[in-house]
């Protein structure tokens, strides 16, 4: 009886050679996740259809919709990690829109991901480099025009935000905006990639950028990295030659983008055409605007300075063109802001920024009935003193420029060159052995070192034969410098090209008690590369004349630092940064990506600092 009951029992249970995997599927139960996440695939004019994940908090009504377009993958923008949580779903940046009851919205753009139609890089505005009829602003006028009329709990009005390639696509939707994008946020957007986003700086090439054409252009979606083939990029570079000849060994001549990028190395209408800032000074100011960038953005540095300059004479009222700047890295808005490589900051200084500046501006123009938001118009993070400044305008109103000048025996004064000093310092700049931004082995795929490498202690370079280092005394008092400061390099070549690296340096007192390992960090404020042929023009590239001092000016990066008495000032030149940047031959050739191992030649530099021809950088001084 007993091994009966045994038998029946074991028969209503399941058999253990049921089949494990069931085979109706599975279904995760959902009922308990505080969201509701629908895919759709969104119409354009055209009749391609976009991938848009929309993620609605259950209960919602009336509220308002935060839309991102990207070329990075809709549905892993809106899955962090597996939760019933909605806060848990989406990225870091968006949970202070999620604790106020936004609709979220990612969308693959067209020819990525899930979305049909072609892809093409940074597509151009319809125009003259695009016959076609679709843009990224018909594509977002589409968009939101689509959303408004079909989700049902929204109550019509739209926010963009996103950061860089997805800052690019905000500013693409402003260049025409729908009536229901009510405020924009371009963090550290592609404005201009000639210039200083993204892809080159003054015309010098950013190698990096390698890895990121294959995996963005590889496939539709994420494809293949680079293989490695030993472990210093800077010796992997330097064996394969130019930019070139490195693309032709890894299959980059396989992919048009990097056919465009070789047939356009200057300033010509390919990059002018595409320049937003220069686009935005044309277009009406309708939408709120906060322009966001870090002041150590190692990828954007350009774009959001400068598409606020644009605009800023138009917003007379300065109701709608604002400027965020924070200690950060690219995109570092969107993360932790308390620190930066060595750097310590008062706080979480993005989390601040999100929760206290963007989401309240955001909510004025969004959510019914929210308070007006008390908005500086310019928010810009002091990174001498550590804090945050609110200003009425970028560049600062006071700001004075005042030439610091480059002075024999390598010191830096604010006074001018007096007759009877040396009159030049010189260097050996070798293509050979050009100097590195970082420390070797250099590791491009290193995350840590690419996001923080701006804020790197140059003293690994300082004291290199082909490094030219001018210092000033120990400041008595704070020096204040906000806004760009210009380079005015008196300097000759004796090649027939060159390029120039200028770096404004802060050197910190040799003992600093309470953290005493930035004793005398050398800590880059602002830096730039500059590709010597674009002296004269960008567009229009020309051989330097060998020998011969000449002036070369430019704009370093924007700062909005105090030098601390007792800290130095310190300016360093140099002829490469590699192999972040591709090396100039030094030789002119007509396109610098194919130049051959032959034209790469060494070549005697010199720097000027006689009163006739002093060099100098001037500073925005208040
Ligand atoms: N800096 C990246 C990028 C922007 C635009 C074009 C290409 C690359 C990015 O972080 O999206």
């Amino acid at each position: 009886l007993l091994s009966l009951m045994v038998a029946a029992s074991v028969s209503a249970q399941t058999s253990p050679m049921t089949p494990d995997i069931p085979a109706k599927g599975f279904v995760t139960p959902t009922a308990q996740d505080n969201y509701d996440k629908r895919v759709m695939m969104v119409p354009m004019r055209d009749g391609t259809k976009l991938y848009t994940v929309i993620v609605v908090p259950k209960g919602a009504r009336n509220a308002p919709i935060l839309l991102t377009r990207t070329p990075y993958d809709a549905a892993n923008r809106a899955k962090r990690m597996d939760s019933p949580n909605m806060r848990d779903i989406l990225p870091q940046g968006d949970e202070v829109f999620v604790d106020g009851g936004y609709i979220r919205v990612f969308q693959d753009i067209r020819g990525k991901y899930g979305s049909e139609g072609d892809y093409v890089m940074t597509r151009p505005l319809r125009g003259p480099l695009n016959n076609t009829k679709v843009d990224h602003a018909t594509d977002a006028w589409d968009t939101i025009d689509w959303l408004v009329k079909h989700v049902p709990e929204s109550n019509g009005k739209v926010g963009m935000l996103g950061s860089s390639y997805e800052g690019f696509t905000v500013v693409m939707a402003l260049t025409n905006p729908h009536p229901a994008l009510k405020v924009a946020a371009p963090q550290s957007p592609m404005i201009d990639g000639w210039m200083g986003d993204d892809w080159l700086n003054y015309g010098a090439f950013r190698q990096v950028n390698f890895g990121y054409f294959t995996g963005q252009l590889a496939k539709r979606g994420k494809g293949p990295a680079i293989p490695s083939v030993g472990y210093d990029d800077y010796t992997t570079f330097l064996r394969a030659g130019s930019a070139g000849d490195y693309a032709r060994a890894n299959g980059l001549d396989q992919l048009p983008w990097w056919h465009k990028l070789i047939e356009h190395p200057s300033y010509d209408a390919f990059w002018q055409e595409q320049a937003l800032d220069a686009r935005m000074a044309r277009t009406e100011l309708k939408v709120p605007t906060m322009w966001l960038q870090g002041l150590w953005d190692q990828e954007d540095m350009w774009g959001a300075v400068h598409s606020y300059a644009a605009m800023e004479p138009r917003d007379t009222g300065n109701t709608l063109n604002y400027l965020v700047m924070g200690p950060w890295r690219h995109s570092q808005v969107n993360y932790d802001g308390s620190s930066l490589g060595a750097l310590k900051f008062e706080g979480d200084t993005a989390l601040q920024f999100r929760r206290d500046v963007l989401k309240p501006f955001f909510d004025q123009y969004l959510v019914d009935g929210a308070p007006k938001a008390q908005t500086p118009p310019v928010l810009i993070y002091n990174t001498g003193e550590n804090h945050w400044d609110k200003l009425q305008q970028w560049p600062r109103s006071a700001a004075q420029s005042r030439p610091l000048y480059l002075r024999a025996g390598g010191r830096l004064s604010f006074e001018a060159p007096q007759a009877g000093e040396a009159t030049f310092e010189a260097y050996v700049s070798d293509p050979a052995k050009p100097v590195p931004f970082v420390p070797r082995p250099v590791r491009f795929a290193d995350r840590d070192m690419w996001t923080s490498w701006l804020v790197k202690d140059q003293r690994f370079v300082d004291g290199r034969p082909d490094v030219l280092t001018f210092v000033s005394e120990p400041l008595t008092e704070p020096l204040r410098i906000g806004g760009a400061p210009q380079v005015n390099l008196q300097a000759a070549t004796s090649g027939s090209d060159s390029d120039w690296v200028v770096k404004l340096i802060d050197v910190y007192p040799d003992q600093t008690p309470s953290t005493p390992e930035m004793g005398g960090y050398e800590l880059s404020v602002s830096m730039a590369i500059f590709r010597g042929r674009y002296r004269e023009s960008f567009s229009d590239p020309k051989a330097i004349a060998s020998n011969q001092v000449l002036d070369y000016k430019f704009g370093l990066p924007t700062a909005n630092h105090v030098f601390q008495p007792g800290h130095r000032v310190m300016v360093q030149v140099q002829s490469s940064l590699f192999p972040l940047y591709d090396r100039n031959p030094q030789t002119f050739v007509p396109n610098i990506y194919l130049a051959k191992p032959g034209d790469y030649q060494k070549a005697t530099q010199q720097v000027w600092h006689s009163p006739q021809q002093a060099s100098f950088i001037s500073l925005p001084v208040y």
